[in-house]
């Protein structure tokens, strides 16, 4: 493959995992089981109550930064469960819910990613990239030196399952799995900011075949994005960015 096609693939498919499956789904049938509505519990707030808790709730995510200075200070796991828990509260297709959260707490695997992730980012830095792509990240500080990985008291590897599979051992369409478990990542990173608790959200290409193989999980999960989860380093730093004002990011048509 040339540069320009490896380049052209990155952009298009912020996809870790380089492998591709096709499903020929013609011979599937639907595995429904006997799902009954139920009423919906529900309280509603008074307006005020909605204007202030919105606004609250903005306030803290807004304090939000990508941190790539983690302390290794402990987390207990607890927290990290809640976490993945709350990323499992995310909606995805036809309710598949096709993620799989890796947990990695063992250094001698975390070095083993750091690995495998420092191999493949210098050869994206200096050839894969581009000349543009380097200049562009900058400002963010980024380089493939990657500390966090064994620094960080935790790893979060997230997976999207391309498919799942029935009781009956045929494959199970994972729908729009990818956006589901993107929309998963955002839940997760909120409430990663709710604990107190900093991260960077990473896309380290052309490396999900190998941690895949190395965490040993199976064919049909890729490796979408790594957390890196902890406390930031006193010295952490983070670039001084300003983020975009409401109007220039929200049309109101009424
Ligand atoms: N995945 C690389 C490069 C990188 C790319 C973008 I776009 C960023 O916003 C930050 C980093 C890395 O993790 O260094």
């Amino acid at each position: 493959k040339s540069r320009t096609e490896e380049i052209k693939q990155a952009e298009e498919q912020p996809t870790i995992e380089t492998e591709n499956e096709q499903v020929d789904d013609d011979h599937l049938t639907a595995d429904n089981e006997d799902t009954k509505q139920i009423l919906f519990r529900y309280n509603k707030p008074s307006e005020a109550d909605s204007i202030k808790q919105s606004e609250a709730f903005y306030c803290r995510m807004n304090q939000r930064r990508s941190v790539r200075s983690i302390s290794s200070d402990p987390v207990a796991l607890e927290v990290i469960e809640n976490i993945i828990k709350t990323g499992g509260t995310s909606p995805s297709g036809a309710h598949t819910e096709p993620w799989t959260f890796v947990v990695v707490g063992n250094p001698e695997i975390k070095q083993q990613i750091r690995q495998i992730i420092e191999t493949e980012e210098e050869i994206n830095y200096q050839q894969r990239m581009g000349d543009v792509w380097v200049q562009d990240l900058q400002p963010v500080g980024t380089t493939w030196v990657k500390e966090y990985l064994t620094e960080a008291p935790w790893l979060i590897l997230i997976f999207k399952q391309v498919y799942g599979f029935k009781k009956n051992g045929q494959r199970k369409i994972h729908y729009y799995n990818e956006i589901s478990v993107s929309i998963a990542t955002g839940f997760l990173l909120a409430a990663i900011q709710e604990a107190g608790l900093v991260t960077v959200t990473t896309t380290p290409l052309n490396c999900g075949p190998s941690i895949r193989v190395l965490l040993n999980r199976p064919v049909n999960e890729k490796l979408l994005l790594l957390l890196p989860v902890g406390y930031p380093k006193a010295e952490a730093t983070v670039p001084d960015f300003k983020r975009k004002p409401l109007h220039e990011i929200m049309v109101l048509c009424q």
